[in-house]
């Protein structure tokens, strides 16, 4: 059981996929997808969204500092253990259906309610921002996302004070999900921070990306995202914000807690136990660039984190 489980996650991306392996899936994708894939997607992907294109205004407060990650990279190199533990699941996602959607804010709040996706859009004004995203797996790109503050949903759910931590779950759809049958993952796929986290203006629920509705591969229709943490805490199609005095712990910190933390900031300086967390390969690149603290992010999140030294902040 643990050695099906070391094979794909808890091997650093470059062994568990070497280059050449990547170069060569990608240029068979290619091929394949004007056959199938890519004549198919687009249909589908079109009569399931619940948004059309979108051109909200690109925040000009975050800047990643380098080129867009080609958009064919970022949607078909993915990790989302639901559709299984491959990195190529953009076609077997298009099964999840993208609309209706619906948003449960629950747990210790004053104002518990179920949302509609599509009302929730009404409510919110969304921008664009790019933003940095770093796996753990020591890979990143940078893509603009569209969406809103999370901040915006901490007020409409109105938490009371006993609150200090929100835990975001994703949709357990079995019919479409291969991977909820892998019964040693802990599904559902929970991700948490402590409230303040989620209340810091990075932290931000992304319905768009490239100006689209998000693929059902990156997450949609809705995914959370925490630019300045291990990609693994932004977790994707999210149906479930649950508020509450216990810390979460989360789907990779259950399967192994001694790599795995609850914080998961990003620091070059803190190796996971089996690799060096120090550089990170650019996707759609064969470049390798320095990894920087909390993601390059910390003058926005340093603060959250003081007087919390002795805490495992970047495990
Ligand atoms: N529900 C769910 N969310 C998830 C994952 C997953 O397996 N399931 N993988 C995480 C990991 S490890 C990363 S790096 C990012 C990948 O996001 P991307 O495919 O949009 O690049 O999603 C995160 N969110
Ligand atoms: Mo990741």
């Amino acid at each position: 059981m643990l050695i099906r489980i070391r094979r794909g996650w808890e091997l650093p991306e470059t062994a568990a996929t070497p280059e050449s392996m990547v170069l060569q899936r990608r240029s068979l994708m290619r091929l394949a997808g004007v056959a199938g894939a890519a004549m198919s997607l687009p249909r589908l992907a079109g009569a399931q969204s619940a948004m059309p294109a979108m051109n909200a205004p690109r925040s000009e407060r975050f800047r990643a500092g380098r080129d867009l990650t080609p958009e064919k990279d970022a949607t078909s190199y993915n990790n989302y253990y639901e559709f299984g533990s491959s990195k190529s699941v953009a076609a077997a996602a298009q099964k999840l259906p993208q609309s209706p959607w619906t948003l449960k804010l629950d747990g210790l709040v004053d104002k518990p309610q179920e949302i509609d996706l599509s009302d929730l859009l009404k409510r919110v004004s969304l921008e664009e921002r790019v933003l940095r995203h770093r796996c753990v797996e020591a890979w990143s790109m940078i893509v603009p996302w569209t969406g809103f503050p999370m901040a915006e949903l901490v007020k409409m759910a109105a938490p009371t004070s006993a609150a200090r931590y929100v835990m975001f779950e994703t949709v357990q759809d079995r019919a479409r999900m291969p991977g909820l049958r892998q019964s040693w993952y802990p599904w559902p796929y929970q991700e948490g921070c402590t409230l303040a986290e989620a209340m810091n203006e990075l932290c931000f629920m992304a319905v768009g990306l490239y100006g689209k509705p998000v693929p059902a591969q990156n997450g949609g229709p809705i995914r959370v995202l925490f630019p300045w943490k291990y990609g693994f805490k932004s977790g994707k199609a999210i149906t479930r914000i649950h508020f509450t005095d216990t810390r979460p712990v989360s789907f990779w910190e259950k399967l192994q807690p001694t790599e795995y933390g609850f914080w998961a900031n990003v620091n070059p300086a803190v190796p996971h136990p089996r690799w060096s967390q120090e550089t990170e390969r650019l996707l759609g690149s064969r470049e390798r660039v320095p990894t920087q603290i909390f993601n390059g992010y910390g003058e926005f999140v340093a603060p959250l984190y003081a007087g919390l030294e002795k805490e495992p902040l970047f495990l």
